[in-house]
């Protein structure tokens, strides 16, 4: 048969051809390995060198035609498929499906303290890992034959610096160099020579809250207090408050938070929950106040501190401080953002 006469038949099948998947086989059936058209210019071999001429010639040239026809058709269904996928109805119901980053659950946290309290005016700032003794006691009103400085087993370096035990370490210097009215927040590491248990580490992140402005009340404190962990945890989680001794702070006071409970809003006792210590906090003791040449009669203020990893643990129902730094990637692949 001259191939000629082919030609019309394979431009019909080509012009019906619908989807890339029939391209490809249809492309194949013909001019693949063991395509029509491919055994058919192998057979030539064994022809007389006449008709080796002429049909091997036009055998080549159908060949170069349906290669350029399925080219053409390719480019044709391509951008075909181009404009379906365009024009596809989007379901913006449907919820996005995760793209599976995990993040650290305490620097998930952290991140989320940063959003809410810079919406709420405060500075963020990071206190040290090594600082004073100064700054990590005695401008906190604890000085060195002060008892409570045994509230913090500390790790002494041997120039009598310190790993920083609290971020209030930074209390100092913020009031020192920050103008008045002042609304900063302040996230660390901070290190104790503490016996580790299920809710105590010897390195751990705390965040501080430090407030100074005039007339300041424990109104403040406490309604900032609770504006932050209600957006951390969406509800307002159950908190109690309760008196609590700090140097640099009068009146002081501990805020608990309920630790296990079932219910989702936070509010009803499993019966197998229990108050876990989460924050010290209080007004601005007036001996702080004027370690940093500020006037108590004119300035007053609030802070606070809470331990980042116990926040992670109660948000996501953590039962063991010492997941946090296991690096256990079954641990970790939960906490996707
Ligand atoms: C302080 O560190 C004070 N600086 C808090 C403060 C700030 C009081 C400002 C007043 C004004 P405390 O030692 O209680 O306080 O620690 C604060 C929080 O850190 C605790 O409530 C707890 O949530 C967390 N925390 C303390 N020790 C550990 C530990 N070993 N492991 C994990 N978290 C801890």
């Amino acid at each position: 048969m001259n191939p000629e006469q082919l030609k019309p038949q394979i431009h019909a099948w080509i012009a019906a051809l619908t989807s890339l998947k029939q391209l490809i086989e249809y492309r194949n059936s013909l001019v693949g390995k063991k395509g029509t058209l491919t055994e058919m210019l192998k057979n030539v071999a064994s022809l007389s060198p006449e008709e080796k001429k002429t049909l091997g010639k036009s055998l080549n040239e159908l060949r170069a035609d349906v290669e350029a026809e399925l080219a053409k058709k390719e480019k044709e269904i391509r951008e075909q498929e181009l404009k379906t996928a365009e024009n596809r109805f989007i379901d913006m119901t449907v919820p996005a499906k995760s793209h599976g980053r995990t993040q650290h659950p305490i620097k998930i946290v952290q991140s989320d303290i940063i959003d809410i309290v810079t919406r709420m005016g405060f500075s963020v700032w990071r206190s040290p890992t090594v600082t004073t003794e100064f700054d990590n006691f005695d401008a906190l009103n604890i000085p060195s034959w002060h008892p409570a400085r045994d509230m913090q087993d500390t790790f002494w370096l041997t120039d009598r610096r310190v790993l920083a035990t609290q971020t209030s370490c930074m209390q100092n210097h913020l009031l020192r160099t920050q103008p008045k009215p002042l609304r900063a927040m302040v996230l660390g590491s901070v290190y104790r020579n503490e016996k580790i248990d299920a809710t105590h580490d010897i390195a751990f992140e705390q965040v501080e809250g430090l407030v100074v402005d005039k007339n300041i009340n424990i109104g403040h404190l406490k309604g900032t207090i609770t504006t932050i962990l209600t957006e951390l945890f969406g509800y307002e989680p159950r908190f109690r408050m309760r008196p609590g001794y700090f140097p640099f702070v009068e009146p002081g006071m501990e805020v608990d938070l309920w630790w296990g409970s079932s219910a989702s809003d936070g509010t009803a006792s499993s019966g197998k929950g229990r108050w876990l210590e989460f924050m010290g906090c209080g007004l601005v003791h007036p001996n702080v106040l004027r370690q940093a040449d500020i006037d108590p009669e004119e300035y007053s203020g609030f802070a606070f501190g809470f331990g980042l990893t116990r926040l992670a643990m109660i948000r996501y129902g953590i039962s063991d401080i010492r997941l946090f730094h296991e690096n256990k990637i079954e641990f970790l692949e939960q906490f996707t953002v």
